[in-house]
């Protein structure tokens, strides 16, 4: 390993974070940061005396895993909340504190996740049926904490394409005991009327209360506001975007044609243009409530709790100096 070049375990991660190997907002952001506190194992052995090329180092490494997917800001906030507690005069202090960092980062976003689950249930009713879209764990932990307070909750899941990450909520949510109906997604507004609540994650969370999520969410979301069937997003305080508080934007991950059609219909259907947008954004005139492990919010209020924990933006401590 150079002085920038990323531990194995980095370049690991990042590749299954770009392939969705690894895949869903928290489950990227505790990858990452259990990441960094590998590179902080090689890093110390490789510049054991050498504290400025241990710190180039991580900066490095969370380069590389930030440039694998652009639009959940829970791995730049994972890397953000690892590289600002990174402190020491030697090397041995430096790994130490990415290592505990680390680590306190994962157990903070599991315990979140208990917190906000308990918030989304209380939402739900006893004789509930959910409808669903794509596969988010934040979401999944409020029907799993409804069926832990005892109410009997059903599940109408939209099977999301292209990569129909529908089948993994269908699983889950069939291993917690709760009846599940698969659909595809244009069957949507049809079972609309059967639901008493639409329940969807988030990638990422603007300052203005946009919920970026997988594609398709807006158009449920639309539809579902049009239907009278309330829609709250579930998402630990880790998706807020604080870019958005100084008036960026989130940008949307466009992804290979591949996952939209296979080798044989492309050739067969000719030269068109096929697009794969990954994600897109639900207004917030559009959201009842975005769920937190620090309460239920409307929308349009985050923008008071994204202040409270990231000030009046966000930092980039990977960038060299
Ligand atoms: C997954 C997706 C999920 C959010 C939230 O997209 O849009 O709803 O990431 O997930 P992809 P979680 O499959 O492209 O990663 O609640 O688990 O963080």
């Amino acid at each position: 390993m150079t002085d920038t070049e990323p531990a194995a375990a980095v370049r690991e991660t990042a590749d299954s974070i770009a392939t969705m190997e690894v895949r869903g907002a928290a489950t990227i952001a505790s990858a990452a940061a259990e990441a960094l506190a590998e590179q902080a194992r090689e890093a110390a052995s490789a510049h054991a005396d050498d504290p400025p090329a241990f710190r180039a180092s991580m900066r490095a490494a969370s380069r590389t895993l930030r440039e694998t997917r652009p639009t959940a800001v829970s791995l730049p906030n994972a890397l953000r909340y690892v590289l600002q507690r990174m402190e020491g005069d030697s090397v041995e202090a430096l790994r130490r504190s990415v290592v505990d960092a680390s680590e306190a980062f994962v157990r903070q976003l599991d315990r979140a996740q208990e917190d906000l689950g308990r918030v989304g249930a209380n939402r739900l009713a006893d004789g509930d049926t959910v409808m669903t879209h794509c596969h988010s764990t934040d979401a999944l932990a409020c029907i799993e904490a409804a069926v832990e307070q005892g109410k009997s909750i059903s599940a109408v899941v939209k099977e999301t394409r292209p990569r129909q990450q529908g089948h993994l909520t269908a699983e889950q949510l069939r291993d917690a005991g709760v009846p599940v109906t698969l659909i595809v997604d244009s069957a949507a507004r049809r079972y609309l009327d059967e639901v008493d609540h639409v329940l969807v994650g988030a990638d990422s969370i603007a300052a203005d209360g946009g919920v970026i999520n997988k594609i398709g969410t807006s158009g449920l979301a639309v539809n579902a506001r049009e239907r009278g069937v309330p829609i709250m997003t579930a998402a630990q305080t880790i998706k807020l975007h604080p870019e958005t508080l100084t008036g960026h934007t989130v940008e949307i991950e466009m992804r290979s044609e591949s996952e939209v059609i296979d080798a044989d219909a492309r050739e067969a259907i000719g030269e068109v243009a096929v697009e794969n947008p990954a994600f897109d954004v639900t207004p917030p005139r559009y959201m009842d409530a975005i769920v937190t492990e620090q309460g239920q919010f409307p929308p349009e209020s985050i923008v008071t709790l994204m202040r409270e924990l990231f000030g009046e933006g966000a930092e980039k401590p990977w960038a060299e100096p």
